[in-house]
């Protein structure tokens, strides 16, 4: 197949970004299956063709079972809010569509795993968003880990720290209503560390958590663009926030590693601190987002005089997706992850293979994250295995 036709579902934040990686791919992965951008899709006419201008796709359509009809698309990218994923990525298995889906996979476990059957029944190719494994310094603690460069694996400390709905003026956005979200911090940010140490250290045995809504009720908000929002004017009716602010776990890995997460919101100063720590008997790697082309690394056998986190530019043609951008040192940013999982995606269905992560990996994310919430709500530890 030398392109793959795309509908897409959803035109804001993440409809620009997966928009901007199906276009920029094939001017620097000329060896890749194109993506053509075909049809986007939301429910706001008017917006919505602003949107099909803005990024480039040939048409708009206001309804996405349309998408599902025409066989004229391969592949249906569902970057709506959580609660349209289920039910649209359902219908697409059905009809025969490959299908990309924006994380969390969905709203519940017993959804993410209908997903999947439904997916798996069709033999269609699923993938699920999961943009932060695809920054190149990852993939480089990644193959550091596998060569067992690191030794066998002790720590995994893991975090993303935002801020922007501290002003308890913020408006109550989807992200914060449970019925449209699922959950809050945890589903929103924690769902991507969760993601991250499932894919560095490996499968989660037991965790615990603990979480907390600062501020339970907010304005109606009347207009959302990306992550800011207004509310509707003065005496603005308030509403009742229905998801965490901020959520707290501890974890035993299977492998007998301990981890720990934080998720939240409501850390000043932080506007997208998505990092890690990992502690090994022979090295220790760390990595944050906000600088997401440097990985530090740290290896015991160094000589004494030199020991210490030595800090890595992982913007090499050695370093995984590098040589299609700039040269060495050139760095690259947020909007780079998404091309790649973009690259990843067309790979795995011009090759008739699943594409990684995909919808196995959205099911045992939401194990993970589920199992916390009950532990939240049982006040104890929860195994993995628990949630059958
Ligand atoms: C908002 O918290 C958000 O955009 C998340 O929804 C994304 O998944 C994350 O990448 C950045 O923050």
């Amino acid at each position: 197949m030398k392109q793959v036709r795309i509908g897409m579902v959803g035109y804001k934040f993440m409809g620009k970004a997966h928009s901007n990686a199906y276009r920029v791919l094939p001017m620097f992965f000329p060896n890749s299956t194109a993506p053509q951008m075909k049809v986007i899709c939301g429910r706001n006419a008017e917006a919505l063709e602003a949107a099909r201008l803005q990024f480039g796709w040939e048409e708009a359509v206001t309804d996405w079972r349309e998408l599902l009809k025409r066989d004229d698309i391969d592949l249906i990218d569902i970057n709506a809010p959580s609660n349209a994923h289920k039910e649209i990525a359902i219908a697409a298995a059905q009809a025969g569509k490959h299908i990309f889906c924006e994380k969390p996979l969905a709203l519940t476990l017993a959804d993410s795993r209908e997903m999947l059957a439904a997916a798996e029944a069709a033999g269609i190719k699923h993938m699920v968003g999961f943009n932060y494994r695809f920054a190149p310094a990852v993939q480089l603690a990644k193959k550091l880990i596998e060569e067992g460069r690191l030794g066998q694996i002790y720590h995994f400390r893991g975090q993303f720290l935002q801020d922007w709905i501290m002003d308890p003026q913020f408006p109550l956005v989807w992200r914060l209503q449970k019925e449209i979200a699922g959950s809050g911090s945890w589903g929103d940010l924690g769902a991507h560390v969760v993601d991250m140490a499932r894919y560095l250290v490996g499968e989660f045995a037991e965790v615990i958590g603990m979480s907390e809504t600062f501020i339970k009720e907010r304005p109606i908000a009347s207009n959302m663009t990306g992550l800011s929002a207004t509310a509707s004017g003065e005496n603005t009716e308030m509403g009742q926030v229905t998801v965490d602010d901020a959520t707290l776990m501890m974890a035993r890995f299977e492998n007998g590693a301990l981890g720990s997460i934080e998720a939240t919101r409501f850390a000043g100063g932080h506007r997208c601190t998505n990092g890690f720590e990992i502690n090994g008997s022979k090295g220790s790697v760390r990595f944050d987002f906000e600088r997401m082309n440097e990985l530090e690394v740290y290896f015991s056998d160094d000589a004494a005089d030199v020991q210490g986190f030595r800090r890595v530019l992982a913007t090499d043609p050695a370093h995984a997706y590098m040589d299609a951008w700039w040269p060495a040192g050139h760095t690259i940013g947020y909007e780079h992850t998404f091309t790649h999982e973009m690259v990843e995606l067309m790979d795995a269905i011009t090759n008739d293979r699943q594409p990684v992560p995909n919808f196995v990996d959205g099911v045992k994310c939401q194990e993970v994250l589920e199992a916390v919430e009950r532990s939240i709500e049982q006040r104890r530890w929860v195994a993995i295995s628990e949630m059958e």
